[in-house]
């Protein structure tokens, strides 16, 4: 990265020569052609069997002009599942047709990592093998309701994990990565964010155990370090990113400190070597921006390149790389509306509006007919 090793303040940092969104970036072995980071977006969008679609193709097919393509999350296993039409990276029919998705943006010279996801408690047991439990480190039940395949329901009290039940989640992650490595990815992101089962185990207010999984801040790591392992034991750390969100309050997550928490997290990840940390800066919850997360704590910790994501537009964005904020920035809501979106930025075109009402769910309306910019507009910007 062109960050030199000095820093003057936390969050700002002296760089060797100016860095804007399309300054090429090194990513693990990888040279990116821009900055600009497709954000990880849940779709629903998936076929039966949780297996991606020819429209789930197509939509990345559309994105690949991105600096690197994170997918959507995509559940280790049928127990990591928390919502209809998610895809999975657990069978072979999901392997097969994950390598047309990297197929198809490798031959339009783009990236891609997949983002490993379990959601823990996030779930319903109409979602789960044999209408199981969903599983979470402490037996306590998330606020509010959950979308199922018939509508929202409340949520359900979870079941406690077994310690001896915790190998057989790593051994889940690990076999996710695998799956990954096999279906042509170029690496693989651990979702550690937004209140799911990674984050469930970092977070005090979600996790109660007394075992070593539990109670110091050492043992909350622990399971995120061993899942960091795994994936790293097979892409190679430098081809593995980890996401987190400090100040996240989104699926009822709270933490007593987390301006501790996250600091000693990225300090422990720091002897990974890892791809990046992908940091979700906001409260997607809005409950409160930040709720007094101080993200540059975060950001000096953190030794490696740092991707933030949070609301950015291309101003923020600019500022951010300027002053060494952050190295990369992730964008989700313009890259749904706005498959050509570092084309756009590069001209400075309008921008399309997303569409909520077609966020989750539904066929190719709002996922892969947004307009891509007319010759004559790209002239005449
Ligand atoms: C929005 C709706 C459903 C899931 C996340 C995977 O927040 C998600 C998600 C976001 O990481």
């Amino acid at each position: 990265m062109s960050k030199s090793a000095s820093t003057s303040k936390p969050g700002e940092r002296t760089r060797t020569a100016p860095v804007d969104l399309f300054t090429p970036a090194k990513l693990g072995p990888y040279e990116l052609t821009n900055r600009i980071i497709m954000a990880p977006l849940t779709r629903n969008r998936a076929g039966p069997g949780a297996v991606p679609q020819e429209m789930n193709v197509d939509y990345y097919a559309q994105r690949s002009s991105a600096g690197l393509i994170i997918t959507e999350g995509s559940q280790i296993s049928p127990q990591g599942t928390g919502y209809p039409g998610t895809p999975g990276i657990y069978s072979q029919a999901q392997i097969a047709a994950w390598r047309r998705v990297t197929d198809t943006i490798h031959e339009r010279g783009g990236r891609v990592f997949l983002q490993l996801w379990h959601v823990g408690r996030i779930s319903h047991p109409s979602l789960q093998p044999n209408a199981a439990l969903p599983v979470a480190p402490s037996a306590i039940k998330p606020d509010g309701e959950t979308f199922t395949e018939t509508g929202l329901q409340p949520f359900v009290t979870p079941r406690a994990l077994e310690t001896g039940e915790i190998p057989g989640i790593v051994a889940q992650f690990r076999h996710g990565a695998e799956n990954a490595l096999e279906a042509g990815f170029d690496g693989v992101e651990v979702h550690g964010a937004n209140g799911y089962l990674l984050d469930q185990f970092l977070r005090d207010g979600t996790n109660r155990r007394d075992d070593d999984y539990g109670g110091s801040l050492e043992n909350r790591t622990r399971l995120l370090l061993q899942v960091t392992h795994a994936a790293a034991g097979v892409f190679g750390a430098d081809r593995v990113g980890v996401r987190l969100s400090p100040a996240n309050s989104f699926n009822s997550i709270s933490d007593s400190a987390p301006d501790v928490t996250f600091p000693y997290v990225a300090e422990r990840l720091n002897r990974f070597g890892l791809a990046y940390l992908h940091v979700v800066e906001q409260d997607i919850a809005g409950a409160d921006a930040t709720q007094g997360f101080d993200r540059r704590k975060l950001r000096d910790a953190f030794k490696g390149t740092y991707i933030a994501n949070g609301g950015y537009d291309q101003i923020r964005a600019e500022v951010a790389l300027a002053t060494g904020a952050a190295d990369l920035i992730a964008f989700g809501k313009p890259f749904i509306a706005n498959p050509d979106l570092p084309a756009r930025f590069a001209i400075g075109a309008p921008l399309n509006g997303a569409d909520e009402a077609t966020f989750y769910g539904g066929d190719e309306k709002g996922y892969t007919d947004y307009p891509f910019l007319a010759p004559e507009q790209a002239q005449a910007a």
